[in-house]
C-alpha cells in the first residue's frame, strides 16, 4: 500500500491552532478512508491532545501521519511537549484544579484509539503521547481498551531530572502498565530509569519474565532500578503482575477475592532475582495503583472513596497530593 496523503505537523500554542490541526486531521482521515464517524472521533482525539498541550505545557507539537502495515491502514497521532507535562505542579499549587481535564481527555482518547501510549520523553521533561486508529477491515483490532489510566510523576523538589518514570502501553488486546524508580534520584537515577523504560517500550510484547531479564541487562551499566509491571489482558479479564524492589501496589476490589502479589527484593540491573509472576482476576469496578516510594504507603482506598467515580487522572492527583514525600521522586499510576 502506498499513501498519497502526506504527514503533517503543527506547533500548538493557542486555540486557533487547535482548531486548525483538528480540521487538518479530519481532512486527512477522510482521505485515508475513514467514515463520517471515524473522522469525527479522530478530530475529537486531536483536539483533546492539542488542548492538553496548551493546558499542561503551553506549547508543543502535534504530528499526523498516515500509517500502514500488511493488514491495515490508519492514522497515527503524536502529541509531544517539552514543558512540565505530567510534572505540572504550579497549577495545583495555585489552587487551579487540573482535575477533569487530562483524565477525562485521555480516558476518551484511549477508548477511541486502537493503540495508545503515554511516554515520558528521553530528557524526562515533557510528555509524548502516541496513538493509532486503524481503518476497520477484517482485522481483529477494533477492540478498544476497556481501561482508563491516570499518571502523575515529578522529580524530587529542586531536582531537574526525574529518577522515576512510568509506562502505559497498549499492545494488541492487552495493556502494559509500569512504574520504574531509578536508584537514588537526580540525573543518574534518571539514566537508569530511562534505560529500563526504553527496553520495555521496545519489548513490550515479551513475557514479563523476559522483560525483567532484558531490563537487568539493559540497566547493567547504570545504577539499576526497582520496578513493577502489570499486564492487563482485555479478553480474559485478568492481570499479571511482576515486581522487583519496593514499588507499592494496591488493588481495590469490587468483589471479595484478594489478589496475591509476590514481591522480590533486589535491583534490576544488578543481577536481580527473577520476579514471581502472579495472575489475578480483574472485575469491572476494580482499581489498581502502582507507585514509587516518593509516595507514602500509608494510605487506603477507603481514604479516597469519594473520588471513586472520578477519572483515573483525578484519583492519581488526589492520592499524590495527600501522600507525596518531599525527599524523593514521586510517581503514581492508576488503572480503573
Ligand atoms: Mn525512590
Amino acid at each position: 500500500m502506498t499513501f498519497h496523503v502526506e504527514s503533517q505537523f503543527m506547533v500548538i500554542s493557542n486555540s486557533a491552532e487547535v482548531i486548525a490541526i483538528r480540521r487538518i486531521a479530519k481532512d486527512m482521515a477522510k482521505e485515508i478512508g475513514f467514515d463520517e464517524c471515524g473522522r469525527e472521533e479522530i478530530s475529537l482525539v486531536v483536539s483533546e491532545l492539542a488542548s492538553n498541550i496548551i493546558k499542561y505545557a503551553q506549547r508543543g507539537i502535534v504530528t499526523l501521519t498516515p500509517v500502514c502495515d500488511e493488514q491495515h491502514e490508519g492514522l497515527m497521532i503524536e502529541a509531544e511537549d517539552d514543558g512540565e507535562g505530567f510534572n505540572e505542579h504550579t497549577s495545583m499549587k495555585d489552587g487551579v484544579s487540573t482535575s477533569g481535564t487530562l483524565g477525562m481527555g485521555l480516558g476518551a482518547v484511549n477508548r477511541l484509539m486502537d493503540e495508545f501510549d503515554i511516554l515520558q520523553r528521553e530528557n524526562h521533561t515533557g510528555t509524548r503521547i502516541v496513538c493509532k486508529r486503524w481503518l476497520h477491515d477484517n482485522s481483529n483490532l477494533g477492540q478498544h481498551c476497556p481501561f482508563e489510566f491516570g499518571v502523575f510523576s515529578r522529580p524530587k523538589p529542586n531536582e531537574t531530572a526525574n529518577g522515576d518514570t512510568f509506562i502505559v502501553k497498549n499492545i494488541r488486546g492487552a495493556t502494559l502498565v509500569g512504574v520504574i524508580d531509578g536508584v537514588g534520584h537526580g540525573e543518574l537515577a534518571g539514566h537508569a530509569a530511562n534505560a529500563a523504560r526504553q527496553y520495555i517500550e521496545r519489548h513490550a510484547e515479551l513475557p514479563l519474565l523476559e522483560i525483567f531479564r532484558g531490563v537487568d541487562r539493559a540497566c547493567a551499566a547504570t545504577r539499576g532500578v526497582v520496578m513493577a509491571l502489570v499486564v492487563f489482558d482485555w479478553s480474559k479479564g485478568t492481570f499479571r503482575y511482576a515486581s522487583v524492589g519496593n514499588i507499592e501496589v494496591k488493588v481495590f476490589h469490587s468483589r471479595h477475592d484478594k489478589p496475591k502479589f509476590i514481591v522480590r527484593r533486589g535491583i534490576v540491573g544488578k543481577h536481580a532475582p527473577p520476579p514471581v509472576v502472579t495472575e489475578n482476576m480483574w472485575h469491572v469496578g476494580d482499581m489498581l495503583a502502582l507507585h514509587s516510594d516518593g509516595i507514602s504507603t500509608h494510605w487506603q482506598w477507603h481514604d479516597f472513596e469519594q473520588y471513586a467515580d472520578h477519572p483515573a487522572q483525578v484519583i492519581a492527583e488526589h492520592i499524590y497530593n495527600a501522600t507525596q514525600k518531599d525527599h524523593d521522586d514521586a510517581t503514581i499510576v492508576i488503572v480503573k
